[in-house]
């Protein structure tokens, strides 16, 4: 039987009950036709003279890579002229993002990583794009919309997804109605339907943390570890792999293929910040896209979907993926407060 493409798909989403409106479908085509051109670009690598560093950082005060910045403005391009946006984030931007008055504004608001986990670009390790869909505040229609309008807790998300690029490059996509997986016909420059209702297992016997920071790490994310590398001749009672792309899309397509748990925690290096990844444009979407297939997602403590945001670029401690691991962690979390 012949595969769906994402249009069709869309179509689909928006006749069925849930009525998926015509600006969210007009948005996701535009943010995956995006994302095929930044896989265009990535795959050339040297050829495309996009590899390399530019003397500029980020609001994170990380180096820029070329293809950091050259994704950021094929994200702003592709939705400027749409009429379905109101305005736009990204980790490359300091401040939010208007739309140009020569263009008509929507009620929707955009976040993105644009090129996430760019630091693998240069040794042709997979990077993706993770975006993240809000929609503007009643309270703005008739002003300017600001950096306060996008505070919203993730559980607020209209649709979160990503594009993974890697041997194959794929589309993530949640509307609100279960996960699904397209991949990228490059001849036809289609995205083709190739996973539907995506189930994350509730065990797992994967786990993905930067070991590095052992010794940083808090006591409950120490002894969960400590439990998976005991493996079974621990109280786990079974052994433990390990992965860590240090690429959060590479690692969280994965588990989100085949299950796992995937540890960004909170440590001792920098105590006052709560941990490295964005809550806004890469725990949210991502938690969402986990819920969405049966997984969970919390910072240690409390579920990531209900943290009310207090700035654009806030920090988040990130522990997601197949259930029963993610409730044992945060279980250990709690018994250490008590
Ligand atoms: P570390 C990439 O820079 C990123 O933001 C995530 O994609 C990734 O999970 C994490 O940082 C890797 O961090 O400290 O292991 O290099």
């Amino acid at each position: 039987m012949k595969r769906k493409t994402l249009t069709q798909y869309l179509v689909e989403q928006q006749r069925a009950a849930h009525a998926l409106s015509a600006e969210v479908r007009l948005l996701v085509e535009i943010v995956s036709r995006a994302c095929k051109t930044i896989s265009h670009a990535v795959s050339k690598g040297a050829l495309g003279g996009v590899l390399g560093s530019l003397e500029s950082e980020n609001v994170q005060g990380e180096v820029q890579k070329k293809l950091d910045v050259m994704s950021n403005e094929v994200l702003l391009e592709a939705n400027e002229w749409g009429g379905h946006l109101a305005a736009m984030a990204s980790e490359e931007m300091e401040t939010i993002h208007l739309i140009p008055n020569r263009y008509p504004k929507g009620e929707f608001l955009l976040l993105f990583d644009p090129l996430d986990g760019s630091s693998n670009i240069d040794v042709n390790v997979s990077i993706g794009t993770i975006f993240s869909v809000l929609r503007a505040p009643a309270s703005a229609s008739g002003r300017e919309i600001t950096e306060e309008d996008f505070l919203q807790p993730g559980t607020t998300q209209v649709v979160a997804g990503y594009a993974i690029y890697g041997p194959q490059t794929m589309l993530v996509l949640t509307i609100g109605q279960g996960v699904v997986a397209f991949t990228l016909d490059r001849e036809m420059g289609s995205w083709i339907l190739t996973s539907e209702n995506i189930r994350i297992p509730e065990d797992t016997k994967e786990f993905s943390i930067n070991m590095s920071n052992m010794r940083h790490w808090a006591p409950p994310v120490r002894k969960y570890i400590d439990e998976c590398l005991a493996g079974k001749t621990g109280e786990r009672g079974k052994d433990f792999n390990m992965r860590w792309i240090a690429s959060m899309v590479a690692d969280v397509h994965r588990l989100i293929t085949r299950g796992g748990i995937f540890m960004y925690p909170w440590d001792s290096r920098e105590p006052n910040k709560p941990g490295k990844l964005r809550l806004m444009y890469e725990a949210n979407p991502m938690s969402m896209l986990v819920e969405q297939a049966g997984g969970a997602a919390t910072d240690g403590n409390q579920r990531i979907l209900d943290i009310q945001p207090t700035s654009l670029h806030q920090r988040v401690g990130v522990v997601l993926g197949s259930k029963n691991e993610v409730e044992r962690v945060t279980r250990y979390h709690h018994e250490a407060k008590v």
